[in-house]
C-alpha cells in the first residue's frame, strides 16, 4: 500500500461556515446601507478576509481609508466568531468523518490546507483536530488561493510529493490552487461550477471507500 496525502480545504468541504461567514458579511454591509445576494456570496468562498472585504466594498460602490478599512475586517472576524463560538461535532458535513476514519486506518497523511484564519479554532470546536497531521492555514500563507501555496506548504511539511497529494476543495479557486500545485483535485459541489477538477462529488455520501482506495494505489 502507498503512502498518500490527503489535504482537505475547510469551509464547504468539512463544515459549512460559509452560513455563517455571509451572515457576518451582509450585516456589515447592510450597516453599510447596501446589501449583496447569495450569487454574489460564491464568489467570496475559499477567498481570504481581505479580498473579501474589497469585493464587497466594491459591490456597494464604497471606497473607506485603510483604518476604517481595517476595523471593518476586525468588526466581521467579531461577528463571525459569535457563531462559531457555538459550533459542534454535528455541524461536521455528511461522511466527512468517516472518511478521514477510513483514510486513517489505511495509513494515509492528513492534512488541512484553508484560508481560514480561524481553522484550528474551527476543528477544534467540532472534535476533529487530533486527526490532522498537519494544518496549513490563512495564518501561514502569503499567496491566497489559487496560488498552490496553501497546499505545496502542506506538502512540504509532510514530505510529500505533490504529484502524490489529492486535494479535497469546495471553491472554483481551491481547484485552481490545487491543479497549479500538480496536486489530484477533487470538486466538492456542483460539477458544472467545479468543472476544472480531476473529479467532483456532490458531497461525502457519494465518495466510496473503494474511489479512495484506488487513489491510495495509484
Ligand atoms: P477567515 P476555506 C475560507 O475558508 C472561506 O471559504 C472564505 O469564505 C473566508 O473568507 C476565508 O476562509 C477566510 O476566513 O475570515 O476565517 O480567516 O474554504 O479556505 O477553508
Ligand atoms: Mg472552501
Amino acid at each position: 500500500m502507498s503512502k498518500k496525502a490527503f489535504i482537505f480545504d475547510l469551509d464547504g468541504v468539512i463544515v459549512d461556515t460559509a452560513k455563517y461567514h455571509f451572515l457576518a458579511w451582509r450585516k456589515l454591509a447592510n450597516s453599510m446601507g447596501f446589501d449583496f445576494t447569495h450569487e454574489q456570496n460564491e464568489q467570496l468562498k475559499g477567498v481570504s478576509r481581505v479580498k473579501s472585504l474589497e469585493k464587497i466594498l466594491a459591490w456597494g460602490n464604497k471606497s473607506v481609508s485603510e483604518d476604517e478599512f481595517n476595523k471593518l475586517m476586525v468588526q466581521k472576524n467579531e461577528d463571525y466568531l459569535t457563531y462559531i463560538e457555538k459550533m459542534d461535532a454535528q455541524e461536521i458535513l455528511p461522511d466527512v468523518a468517516k472518511t478521514l476514519d477510513f483514510l486513517k486506518e489505511k495509513e494515509q497523511h492528513i492534512a488541512l490546507g484553508s484560508a481560514s484564519k480561524n481553522a484550528r479554532m474551527i476543528l477544534e470546536k467540532v472534535n476533529l483536530l487530533e486527526k490532522f497531521d498537519v494544518l496549513v492555514d490563512g495564518n501561514d500563507v502569503a499567496n491566497a488561493k489559487p496560488n498552490p501555496e496553501v497546499f505545496l506548504n502542506a506538502a512540504k511539511q509532510l514530505q510529500a510529493n505533490p504529484k502524490d497529494c489529492i486535494v479535497f476543495e469546495d471553491a472554483v479557486a481551491g481547484i485552481q490552487a490545487a491543479n497549479n500545485a500538480g496536486m489530484v483535485s477533487i470538486g466538492i459541489g456542483d460539477k458544472n461550477t467545479l468543472h476544472e477538477a480531476n473529479y467532483v462529488f456532490k458531497n461525502f455520501t457519494e465518495i466510496t471507500t473503494d474511489f479512495l482506495s484506488q487513489l491510495i494505489d495509484k
